[in-house]
């Protein structure tokens, strides 16, 4: 890396290069699937909410891991591209089911209706089971590691995404609703439920070019800390941020009564514990050294975000 590295420049080029390769990722589906206006409906939801921006933060995290810890030249890059694209269809998914009346009820995402709102309810369960269950063909279509490598990865952030983090965590957090929950509750629902996918977006990066060991324990400990950061950063943005930047109305977590790190810690507080996490996240990655470099750079300027 750099000493002058751009980071907003090299996320906006990351993020290009992750946004062209789902839109083709997307073509390619669309030939493939059988014709009919109930797939033609499923598919334009599925894009609607797939390519309606959105930060690419998994698949930027992944992307970053491969490049620093294999040392990958941006044009090798094209061979992890497809499993970039199914960190975010996995992820795109859990916001639409997230935002479904049964769930969190939300009308907006991204900037624009939630996909219940511009389409309607069996729509976007739909499109949220296409992406849930394409999300796999691509990771599992992933040239540029052995087979092997993409299995265990793929495996691992199964695990990560369903029982063992995301899916888990979203239960957590339905049963907790309306109930008085203590800090180290909450971290542990926001462990599961947006941390998993975080870690597991570094971590497969690292497994696919290899890393093992203590490795790995870096970036697993990297990925935790920066995913309660992002959290509270989410939390933070929810209370003092800009609609317009963020795409969806704030204050929502106070009107629904939501505890969150600011509930419980006060603005103040909640910066501090930001702050401590993100230190905590530099310090994991102290054993890569140089190779670590570029995935801190990527932390820093996400947890100074303003959407
Ligand atoms: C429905 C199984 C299931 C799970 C949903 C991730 C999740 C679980 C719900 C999202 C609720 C939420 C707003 C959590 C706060 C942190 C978070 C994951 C924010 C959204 O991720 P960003 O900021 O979104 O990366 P973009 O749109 O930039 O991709």
């Amino acid at each position: 890396m750099k000493e002058n590295f751009d980071a907003a420049a090299y996320v906006a080029a990351r993020q290009q290069m992750i946004n062209d390769a789902l839109a083709a990722e997307m073509d390619k589906a669309t030939q493939a699937s059988p014709p009919g206006q109930g797939t033609e409906r499923l598919l334009a939801a599925m894009r609607y909410s797939l390519l309606a921006g959105g930060k690419r933060l998994r698949p930027l995290l992944f992307l970053a891991a491969v490049e620093s810890l294999g040392q990958k030249r941006e044009e090798e890059l094209a061979g992890y591209l497809p499993f970039a694209c199914g960190l975010e269809m996995l992820h795109t998914y859990s916001l639409i089911h997230d935002d479904l009346p049964a769930m969190d009820d939300d009308d907006l995402r991204r900037g624009r209706p939630s996909c219940h709102k511009a389409f309607d309810e069996a729509t976007a369960i739909l499109a949220g089971d296409g992406l849930l269950t394409h999300c796999f063909c691509c990771l599992l279509s992933t040239p540029g590691s052995s087979a092997v490598q993409v299995l265990q990865a793929a495996q691992y952030f199964a695990w990560k995404a369903g029982l063992g983090g995301m899916v888990s965590g979203q239960a957590l957090d339905l049963a907790a609703e309306g109930q008085p929950l203590e800090l180290a509750e909450l971290r542990k629902i926001h462990a599961s439920k947006t941390g998993a996918l975080l870690e597991a977006a570094v971590v497969c990066g690292g497994r696919l070019v290899g890393s093992a060991g203590p490795q790995r324990q870096a970036l697993q400990e990297f990925g935790r800390q920066f995913g309660i950061a992002f959290q509270i950063t989410d939390d933070i943005l929810d209370v003092v941020g800009d609609e317009s930047k963020l795409g969806k109305p704030v204050g929502s977590d106070a009107a629904n009564g939501k505890v969150t790190y600011v509930s419980l810690l006060g603005l103040a507080g909640a910066q501090a514990a930001a702050d401590k996490a993100m230190t905590a996240a530099r310090n994991a990655l102290q054993p890569l050294g140089e190779q670590g470099r570029l995935l801190s750079a990527l932390a820093d300027y996400f947890c100074r975000r303003d959407n």
